[in-house]
């Protein structure tokens, strides 16, 4: 049975709190399927609302903390060393669309005096299917009350990847066509289910045994790239140098896995 700390309480607790009114939003999403106008607005009110509880609740928890949302960017905290980065539903495409496959995505940035940083702590909950993936530095990564660890599998051609792909408005798009032509003739399938806090997620308890994509944002990958690594994965960019909290450019799998892709990736 796993024991989380008060760190991991205080997130999850947050976590859960915003996820509650989520749920019945995303059953309102589902019946504003056949509005000609569609329900932007209403998603985009409840990323925001959700964005604010989880402001409220982390900054009374931790009041001295930074907080790096999605949707309202940063605000410095009095303590530079602890920042939240925070997206509040990734895979909005998806919950605009009423697909069940998003997730609320809280990371705890620590930086040292030095100008270094570190993910310490990281909470993804998908609400529909209750799992909430966990995980703090050192102390391994869960799913719910299980300790979870990334694949064996350690061939290429028997791997299952995920990736995401450019849409309208975004940059990459030769690229990820370059990307899917050359990853596409060595593996045994690829996914692109639109959220990339789960992809993460789901090569930490090795649904996937790995994961690409490039273009994304600090919220996209901070818990992410802590569950991969404290379940025994490895996260990189996918370029020799670059920092993968970043989000430009992400390799994440499994050690056997992790540097026939990478290869594969840069060569594309
Ligand atoms: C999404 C990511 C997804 C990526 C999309 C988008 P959002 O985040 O989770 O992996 O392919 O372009 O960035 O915008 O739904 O929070």
């Amino acid at each position: 049975m796993a024991l989380a700390s008060a760190l991991l309480q205080v997130m999850t607790d947050a976590v859960r709190k915003t996820a509650r009114p989520m749920v019945r939003d995303f059953g309102e999403v589902s019946n504003l399927q056949v509005s000609r106008k569609g329900p932007g607005d209403f998603v985009t009110a409840a990323d925001l609302k959700a964005e604010q509880t989880l402001f409220e609740l982390l900054t009374k928890a931790r009041p001295g903390y930074g907080f790096l949302g999605e949707e309202r960017g940063l605000i410095e905290g009095t303590d530079k060393s602890h920042t939240w980065i925070v997206d509040p539903i990734d895979g909005t495409t998806n919950f605009m669309h009423a697909m069940p496959h998003f997730a609320i995505t809280v990371g705890l940035e620590r930086r040292a005096p030095d100008g270094s940083s570190e993910i310490v702590a990281g909470v993804t909950y998908n609400p529909i299917l209750n799992e909430l993936f966990w995980a703090e530095k050192g102390k391994g990564c869960y799913l719910n009350d299980q300790r979870i660890r990334v694949s064996g599998r350690r061939d290429l051609a028997d791997s299952l990847i995920a990736t995401g792909l450019p849409f309208i408005g975004k940059t990459g798009h030769a690229q990820a066509i370059k990307d899917i032509h050359a990853v596409g003739q060595r593996v045994a399938g690829i996914r692109r289910l639109g959220s990339a806090a789960l992809d993460f997620a789901w090569v930490a308890c090795g649904r996937y045994d790995a994961y690409f994509e490039r273009n994304l944002k600090p919220w996209d990958v901070a818990a992410g790239t802590l569950f991969v690594t404290e379940a025994g994965g490895i996260v990189t960019s996918i370029e020799d140098h670059g920092d993968p909290k970043s989000g430009a450019t992400i390799c994440a799998a499994n050690a056997e896995v992790h540097p026939a892709l990478r290869k594969v990736l840069q060569a594309a």
